[in-house]
């Protein structure tokens, strides 16, 4: 098939997911068109069957915001046509739902039926899509697209309870590539990070006030004052002047890295003892699943659709949002006893497998199927 992906070229999130699926496909043989605003991270070679669309919006003086879903719009309309994509599948509603429905009206008045999928991915919905300066257009999208999923059963759920949803919305969750996450050995990494043998807690996130990062390191002060530790935060955002200055508060600066955004996550996670995830919000947790694919134990919120993937007591443990001290005890317990470690790490990367890329793809595929067919009766 001839597949136009449309997403955020972001780290984190809908961005990753939207690139690693249009990757997958075109090992398939599929050709993936990519359209965003600017490269994803993922993309950064020449790949075979993948193409990439940028696009650009013109500045005007009279444009105190450009016009980008206009820009949108217009190169939807232009890809579609000249390079004669099957479908267009655009990740996260806000605006690319809206959008693409644009477009797709264009195309068909030049006699051109361009069936489109919308997958959800969280804030589109929660945070962000059901404020009141999005949630009519959001609703309104999600109903008209051809096709929609939602990355977890909490997801959708949440999504008919917040909005008045006509549409069928089909779960179809993340997924993770196990050629890239899988534990390898980094003794050499681990050496570096934690010499004296010290524990290993990890985070990754966007540090948006959502991620919770101060939890991170408020648990992190409890389980250092009890097992020699290293804490390592990958990424980057608005909070981490915030947390910076916690640190310093704590005088844990030098048991704290703060590593900015990584390429390659997977060999942090290889030599890292625990991840922790304490989000106030939280759709699905690629972030946790990309941890346990690396045999690394969760200690999570269990806010939205992170129970799917962190189950409690035997991939990690999940607590309320906010209860720092229960979280605290979970990690320390898990990091006191080496064979419930151990148990829990082999339990991560089995149920880690269930959301392997190799089974996830294929039922894209059949919905792209499915969706196009319905469409063309
Ligand atoms: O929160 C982020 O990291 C970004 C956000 C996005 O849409 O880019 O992530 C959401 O989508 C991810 C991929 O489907 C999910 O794994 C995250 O749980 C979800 N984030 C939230 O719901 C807060």
């Amino acid at each position: 098939m001839k597949i136009g992906i449309v997403c955020y070229p972001t780290y984190g999130g809908s961005g990753v997911v939207a690139t690693e699926l249009g990757i997958g496909l075109a090992k398939k043989g599929h050709h993936v068109h990519f359209i965003s605003y600017k490269r994803p991270p993922r993309l950064s070679t020449f790949m075979e069957n993948i193409h990439l669309h940028e696009v650009n919006s013109m500045s005007y003086p009279l444009f105190e915001y450009s016009p980008y879903e206009t820009a949108l719009a217009s190169k939807l309309v232009d890809v579609v046509k000249y390079e004669s994509l099957d479908i267009l599948h655009v990740h996260y509603a806000i605006p690319h739902a809206a959008v693409a429905f644009m477009a797709k009206q264009i195309l068909a008045s030049q006699g051109i039926r361009i069936p489109v999928i919308t997958t959800l991915h969280g804030t589109d919905i929660t945070l962000v899509g059901a404020d009141q300066s999005f949630s009519p257009v959001v609703e309104f999208t999600i109903n008209n697209s051809d096709g929609v999923t939602a990355v977890s059963r909490h997801l959708a759920q949440e999504t008919y309870d917040t909005f008045k949803i006509t549409n069928d919305i089909r779960v179809i969750y993340n997924f993770i590539d196990f050629n890239r996450f899988r534990k390898e050995d980094k003794s050499h990494f681990k050496m570096a990070i934690a010499p004296n043998g010290e524990k290993i807690l990890a985070h990754t996130s966007n540090f948006r006030k959502v991620k919770r990062v101060e939890d991170v390191i408020k648990i992190f002060k409890q389980v250092h004052a009890k097992i020699p530790s290293k804490l390592l935060l990958i990424g980057d955002g608005p909070e981490r002047i915030h947390l910076e200055n916690l640190c310093r508060q704590i005088g844990l600066c030098s048991e704290i890295r703060f590593l900015g955004k990584q390429d390659a996550v997977e060999e942090l996670l290889a030599v890292s003892d625990l991840f922790i995830l304490p989000s106030q919000n939280e759709s699905f947790g690629l972030a946790a699943l990309e941890a346990m694919a690396c045999e690394v134990p969760v200690i999570s919120s269990n806010i939205g659709g992170i129970p799917e993937v962190n189950i409690t007591g035997k991939t990690g443990f999940t607590s309320e949002v906010g209860n720092v001290d229960e979280m605290s005890h979970n990690a320390i317990t898990l990091l006191e006893n080496e064979d419930m470690l151990n148990s829990f790490r082999k339990n991560a990367l089995d149920h880690a497998k269930t959301f392997d890329i190799e089974n996830i793809l294929p039922v894209y595929e059949e919905y792209y199927q499915e969706v196009s067919e319905k469409v063309v009766a």
